[in-house]
């Protein structure tokens, strides 16, 4: 038997994906059949989003909801299973990242990224799984974690933590929620060319160099490298495979790195 990629007939909702990650890996599962909602909360961005999916011939639904409150959430959920179908394919992408030492961290700062980067997966996940479980269908969570979760470095606490956090929530989630035949797993993208790695990708900037020395395959990662991940664990052909972090990274976390020059 062939494994079935297939995802015509499923509805799939990917949060944070008006650009980016979000937007590439939501092309990709659009692109295997799947019915895309697109979740944001800036309308300029939706607007341009909308254009780009139409770009190359995807139908997005919009949606416009803060991740964060729960009561939003409900409503918003509600209001998509109402009108497109209920959802059998969440990807947890929206996230945030603040990069400042942690000696320098506002408390009150550090506390809004773990309120999106990690509770907001949850209020989603929840919400999603509780109508996957009532209409006993099954389905497929995806929370995007990152090489923080594995990984330290300089001036990103908060984003590490919230990440660390979602690799471990993606595993108790799999756990609780494996009899209802519902899949949670993570992808881990490592390093890439986007918008929020802007900042350290410029030209000359030391970070550039060091992620292209510190990466087996020696360059950034491309959106469009994720695809494969998302379309496999959202598909049929993964339905063994629960709690698994699918670290997408060019090869970082197998390597302790080499010298510059080398
Ligand atoms: C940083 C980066 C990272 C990446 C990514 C790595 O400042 O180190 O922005 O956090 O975006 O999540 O996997
Ligand atoms: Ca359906």
């Amino acid at each position: 038997m062939k494994p079935n990629f297939d995802l015509s007939g499923k509805v799939a909702l990917v949060t944070g994906a008006t650009h980016g990650l979000g937007m590439a890996m939501a092309k990709a599962l659009a692109s295997y059949g799947a019915t895309l909602v697109v979740n944001g909360h800036t309308p300029s961005k939706m607007e341009a989003a909308l254009a780009e999916y139409e770009k190359v011939g995807i139908i997005a639904h919009p949606f416009l909801f803060n991740v964060t409150d729960a009561l939003t959430v409900d409503q918003a959920i509600g209001r998509i299973e109402r009108e497109i179908g209920p959802i059998d394919i969440l990807v947890n992408n929206a996230g945030m990242i603040q990069r400042t030492p942690a000696l320098e961290m506002d408390p009150a700062d550090f506390r809004k990224i773990l309120d999106v980067d990690l509770v907001s997966p949850f209020i989603m996940s929840q919400r999603v799984a509780q109508s996957m479980i009532n209409r006993k269908s099954g389905g497929k969570i995806i929370n995007i974690c990152s090489m923080m979760s594995e990984l330290g470095r300089n001036t990103v606490s908060a984003y590490a933590a919230a990440k660390g956090g979602l690799k471990m929530l993606t595993r108790n989630l799999a756990t609780e929620w494996a009899k209802y035949n519902i899949q949670v797993n993570g992808i881990g993208p490592g390093y890439f060319a986007t918008e929020q790695t802007a900042p350290i990708r410029v030209d000359g900037h030391p970070f550039n160099e060091f992620i292209i020395n510190r990466t087996p395959a020696a360059r950034w990662g491309n959106p469009e490298d994720l695809g494969g991940a998302a379309v496999f664990l959202a598909s049929s052909a993964s339905d063994f495979i629960n709690g698994q972090i699918l670290y997408v990274d060019g090869g970082i976390l197998a390597t302790i790195g080499k010298p510059v020059g080398e």
